[in-house]
């Protein structure tokens, strides 16, 4: 419950905690566009320490996070192999099209994850009429397919497939920790698959504002290039990142939490009739119900929950998103 509601929408709801609300109090700072804010280079160095890459680089959301990502990877008129149902593809505004002039290939998965040979099949073979293969992106979890996870096996045959063709692979983890959780893995076992990763501070993990690019020096510093185009360098930065340290040493292994949670409603929501829940794909925090046995779309669904105080998103036409969060109880559930 968070201020009188159930609210299933988004993991992105969660408030900030009182330990992150005192670190903002406290945070040094600086210009980080100039000589550097102390706690943004803390966030960015743990960060990259965390997933075990070379450096990292602060960002306001998920979404330039991976614009940023993708723009320091390819050149314009370059092809970006992605799942079908990728978020890059559907709910980012195409900006790698309309600021990377980029052509997006997209493979269908099963539950969101692509075969590696499929991806083998989309890479353009050098022929004077392709466009040039410039990247591939994966996203664990993915979002649309239900919160699914690709294992880390999963994702090194894919890799293996970009390293045979010189072709780099990047991240989207805007819900890498709850991979990490699901598989019992360290985050830095699943970063450690791809050359880039993006991460979100302000979904599960409840800090109110920010994402991390993690890569190798190299790539994080022209990467800080492409942020300042788009607008993205922050100045007193530190106020937000001290929330964001707060939050990866503090809210990663609660996330077990709200995955028990997620498989509970997901069986409470089966027994309804005119409901259909896909158990299979419930593998983290988001539970997918298709609506089509009721006979109305999801919006007039999502529209009459919202009247019993009951909050979801109509992701979909025939399609409700329920994700499960802090604010989220046993009892709310119930
Ligand atoms: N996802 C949001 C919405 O789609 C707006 C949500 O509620 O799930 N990658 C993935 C996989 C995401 O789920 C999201 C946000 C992003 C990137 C973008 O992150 P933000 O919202 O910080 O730009």
């Amino acid at each position: 419950m968070l201020n009188g509601k159930l609210d299933f929408r988004s993991d992105t709801i969660t408030e900030p905690t009182e330990e992150m609300r005192e670190a903002m109090k406290r945070a040094r700072v600086g210009d980080d566009g100039r000589e550097g804010d102390p706690t943004v280079r803390e966030l960015e160095e743990y960060s990259a320490q965390l997933l075990g890459k070379e450096a990292g680089l602060f960002v306001i959301s998920g979404t330039m996070g991976n614009l940023v990502s993708v723009l320091t990877h390819t050149r314009h008129g370059q092809e970006v192999i992605l799942e079908r149902d990728a978020h890059l593809f559907w709910t980012e505004v195409a900006g790698i099209a309309a600021v990377g002039g980029l052509l997006v290939n997209r493979v269908a998965g099963a539950d969101g994850i692509m075969a590696a040979e499929d991806v083998a099949a989309a890479v353009r073979p050098a022929k004077l009429h392709f466009p040039e293969t410039g990247l591939i992106c994966l996203e664990n979890t993915h979002n649309m397919a239900g919160g699914t996870v690709w294992s880390v096996a999963q994702m090194a045959a894919v890799k293996a497939v970009a390293s045979r063709h010189g072709i780099p692979v990047h991240l989207d983890g805007a819900r890498i920790f709850n991979a990490a959780v699901a598989l019992g893995v360290p985050a830095k076992d699943i970063a450690g698959q791809t050359d880039s990763a993006t991460f979100c501070l302000s979904k599960g993990l409840s800090a109110p504002i920010g994402s991390l690019i993690v890569g190798t020096r190299t790539f994080i510093e022209a990467a800080k290039k492409k942020r300042q185009m788009l607008g993205g360098t922050t100045r007193q930065g530190g106020v937000i990142a001290a929330a964001g340290l707060v939050a990866l040493k503090t809210m990663v292994d609660r996330l077990a939490e709200d995955h028990a949670l997620a498989r509970r409603l997901a069986e409470k929501l089966s027994s309804v009739a005119g409901l259909e829940v896909n158990l299979r794909t419930v593998q983290t925090n988001i539970v997918r119900t298709k609506v089509s046995g009721l006979g109305v779309p999801a919006a007039k669904v999502a529209e009459l929950l919202a009247k019993e105080n009951v909050h979801v998103l109509a992701q979909q036409a025939d399609t409700l998103r329920w994700l499960t969060h802090r604010h989220v109880t046993a009892a709310d559930v119930d």
